[in-house]
């Protein structure tokens, strides 16, 4: 069944109705029920309430509760991705709203997982992350080549690049890829993020990298705090 086309009410001031409810959008994501995520938001924009305000007070928290116990190993990958699923339920409503509306997003992320590597389940999460924190992400998936890298930085004018790897072979590619970008003369366009189980704060050192994800949510973390940090323009 074709998804209903939502229309922006005219004059939407986003309002929030006296007594709204929040507490059932963040538990539909916290609880990773992506039905009842999908029929909240649908009621909270019948209801005329401003997108990036169903975003910010009613997805984002309950999200941002899982996250947190992500980190801690509190909860695992399994209700991680639930909660995703969620979260994406809603997002799918909000975000032709948001694009008509011209929010912005925070930036454009360019991730991948670098040569020789077909490892893709912990960037594939670090994206939808980066997507749900409202990045506009570009993954150009596993084994990519450092000139596939480049040429997407380019062509996307990207903001920040992520490279993952798993294999302690292939982290190698990470420093290399890192290189590439020096020899074009793109390092200062673009801030770089590194992740991937094998690596560590000392090897995105080593690296050359802005930042090292140990997980989504801090990768999530840094790209926010990176994106606002100073760079060279791309002309
Ligand atoms: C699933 C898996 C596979 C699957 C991959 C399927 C897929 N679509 O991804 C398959 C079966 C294909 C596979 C193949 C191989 N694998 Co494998 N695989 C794994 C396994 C079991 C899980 C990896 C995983 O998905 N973890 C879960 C995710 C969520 O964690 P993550 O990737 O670390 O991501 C998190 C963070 O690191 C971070 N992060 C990740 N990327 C990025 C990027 C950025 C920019 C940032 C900021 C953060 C970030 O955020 C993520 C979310 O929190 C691991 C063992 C293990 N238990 O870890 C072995 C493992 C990684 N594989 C291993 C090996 C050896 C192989 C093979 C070489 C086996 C073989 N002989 O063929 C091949 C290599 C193929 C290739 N060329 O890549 C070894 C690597 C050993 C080493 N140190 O080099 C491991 C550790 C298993 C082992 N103990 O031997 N593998």
């Amino acid at each position: 069944m074709a998804e209903p086309v939502l229309q922006i009410p005219e004059g939407w001031d986003g309002r929030v109705p006296d007594g709204w409810e929040w507490r059932t959008l963040w538990d539909a994501v916290e609880t990773g029920d992506h039905i009842y995520a999908d029929s909240r938001v649908k009621e909270s924009i019948a209801a005329e309430i401003h997108p990036k305000v169903i975003l910010d007070d009613g997805l984002f928290p309950g999200f941002n509760l899982q996250g947190d116990r992500f980190t801690e190993q509190i909860i695992f990958i399994p209700e991680m991705l639930i909660t995703a699923r969620a979260m994406k339920a809603g997002l799918k409503l909000i975000r032709p709203l948001l694009a008509a509306m011209a929010v912005k997003p925070l930036g454009t992320f360019v991730m991948g997982t670098v040569l020789g590597d077909m490892h893709d389940i912990g960037q594939s999460i670090v994206s939808i992350m980066l997507e749900n924190a409202g990045f506009n992400v570009i993954n150009l998936g596993t084994d990519v080549h450092p000139d596939k890298f480049i040429e997407a930085a380019r062509r996307e004018q990207a903001d920040l690049i992520g490279f993952s790897a798993l294999l302690s072979t292939t982290v190698y590619y990470q420093k290399v890829t890192i290189e590439e970008f020096v020899k074009a003369g793109l390092r200062d366009k673009v801030k770089i993020l590194i992740g991937g189980a094998p690596t560590t704060q000392e090897w995105a050192d080593d690296c050359g990298a802005d930042g090292w994800g140990k997980d989504a949510v801090v990768a999530v973390r840094l790209a926010r705090e990176l994106v606002g940090q100073p760079r060279e323009a791309w002309a």
